[in-house]
């Protein structure tokens, strides 16, 4: 019951357009949202991060039929990375799978891109839903390497929800 309680507090926890973090960039006359990911793997942490985000403690919310685009790099020197957007389901991948949206992915989404490697895309927000912003190196997203996507028919703007933990 608790946990449930502090699960509605924090998914009420919305910060509006104009404080949205600074790699992400909004067009509202384009309905086009420019996320810049790097991931990076602190001294010491379990996994990888994305922004210094990680298991979902950031989740960006874009209205469905919105344009999104990330210009993704891999800044840890130790391993490669890639990136795929998945639908939430009960349990984490262990290693990235088809999109959920038209070229909603790195390349080499199981292999990774090595250390420095860089990729953009661009795809539609078709379908609304929850999606994971993940790391297709099988392992990576268990350990923590993903960030959350809302697609929000009734949103009317990006925005974000940040997540304990
Ligand atoms: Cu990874």
């Amino acid at each position: 019951m608790l946990n449930t309680i502090l699960a509605l507090l924090a998914s009420a926890i919305v910060t509006s357009g104009d404080s949205l973090p600074d790699w992400i960039t909004v067009d509202a006359a384009t309905q086009t949202v420019t996320l810049a990911l790097e991931v990076s793997r602190p001294a010491g942490a379990p996994s990888a991060r994305i922004n210094g985000e990680h298991d979902g403690s950031v989740q960006v919310v874009v209205p469905r039929g919105w344009t999104v685009q990330w210009r993704w790099k891999n800044l840890d020197e130790t391993a490669p990375h890639s990136l795929v957007v998945m639908v939430e389901r009960e349990k984490l991948p262990m290693e990235g799978g088809r999109p959920s949206f038209t070229n909603a992915m790195s390349r080499s989404v199981t292999a990774g891109l090595p250390p420095g490697g860089t990729d953009n895309t661009t795809f539609v927000t078709e379908d609304a839903g929850w999606y994971w912003v993940l790391c297709g190196v099988p392992g990576h997203a268990i350990g923590g390497e993903w960030i959350g996507l809302k697609v929000d028919p009734a949103a009317t703007g990006v925005s974000v929800t940040r997540k304990g933990g």
